[in-house]
């Protein structure tokens, strides 16, 4: 059987600290056109409003940074995520920043209140801060943390304003249920970018991350198995590619924080493809392309749209 997909566009970048993500989305697009691929036209593809306005507005949370726009962020997504999962279709979800995962798990977890859930965070950073521990401000940093419903006050650097914390517990609670996983049903690949508050809820709750060279140490194949094998108590699974988990020497340095030493592109399909292949995942996310900082004209979107396209095409053999 063929499964539907449905394509879900968020165009927010109003959680990412450098501008332009929100371009990422048509340069997908212009990749696709480049290839002479109807990929466009073959799915079903449905907006999802944004929040970017706020990105002229003052910013009166430093330690949250459009907190209050990423609040309707995540309730958008939210009901588009659910809504697609509750019509049998695998929502595919073309993302600016990484904010809108929070939503995503969210949309998740209101359509399978009942089934636990498991996330592969594909990704050069944690992304587990909360608004205590972030070093920017900058919400895409935190999206794990609303979903795990952890605060981290352990690690407080950060005087945080009580309106913040008001619509940080707002964005916890979307979808209904907080929190939506646990630590044990988190796996990282290729988490190299963290910052102290994030190394200590690893430590603390023993997340795993396999690491760039772990995963080639082990061999991709034999590190899905493994990851897979830490979940199999999991009824579903999430993916979410931050396409920074890639090595920008070896694709470009269209995204707003790249880091050195990560995967090759054909690495990151293979572990999508693996990890789909185990007939678990029900939703897919692609975030962070940034073309107005790419150096190699549109590669980091032409990278992405490979991947997302052997992903799409694993997706539909699969069930
Ligand atoms: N940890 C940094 C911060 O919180 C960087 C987060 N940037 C990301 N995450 N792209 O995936 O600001
Ligand atoms: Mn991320
Ligand atoms: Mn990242
Ligand atoms: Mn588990």
């Amino acid at each position: 059987m063929m499964e539907k997909i449905r394509l879900l566009e968020m165009k927010s970048e109003i959680a990412a600290g450098t501008r332009g993500s929100s371009m990422g989305i048509d340069a997908l697009r212009i990749a696709s056109l480049n290839k002479k691929s109807n990929y466009f036209l073959r799915y079903p593809l449905q907006k999802i409003a944004d929040r970017n306005d706020l990105l002229w507005a003052d910013n009166p949370t430093p330690f949250g940074i459009r907190i209050e726009g990423l609040v309707e962020v995540y309730q958008n997504v939210c009901d588009s995520v659910s809504r697609t999962l509750i019509n049998e279709e695998f929502p595919i979800v073309l993302s600016a920043d990484h904010g809108s995962a929070g939503g995503t798990i969210a949309g998740i977890k209101k359509a399978f209140p009942d089934k636990t859930l498991g996330v592969i965070w594909i990704d050069a950073h944690g992304d587990l801060h909360s608004p205590y521990t972030s070093p920017t401000g900058n919400m895409h940093g935190m999206p794990l943390a609303t979903a795990l419903g952890v605060d981290n006050e352990e690690c407080k650097v950060n005087d945080v304003k009580e309106v913040t914390l008001q619509k940080w517990n707002e964005l916890k609670s979307i979808g209904g249920i907080n929190p939506k996983i646990t630590p044990d049903n988190l796996v990282f690949f290729g988490v190299r970018d963290t910052e102290s508050p994030e190394d200590f809820l690893m430590d603390k709750y023993g997340i795993k991350n396999f690491t760039v060279a772990e995963t080639r140490g082990k061999g991709i194949e034999h590190a899905v198995k493994e990851a897979l094998s830490m979940l199999t108590n999991c009824d579903i699974l999430y993916v979410s590619f931050d396409v920074d988990s890639m090595d920008p020497d070896e694709v470009s340095y269209g995204t707003g924080t790249p880091v050195k030493d990560g995967y090759r592109p054909d690495e990151v399909k293979e572990m999508i493809k693996l990890i789909i292949q185990s007939k678990k995942v029900v939703a897919f996310e692609i975030v962070e392309i940034n073309p107005t900082l790419d150096n190699k004209c549109n590669k980091m979107a032409e990278t992405a749209f490979k991947i997302l396209e052997e992903t799409t095409r694993v997706i539909e053999e699969n069930k």
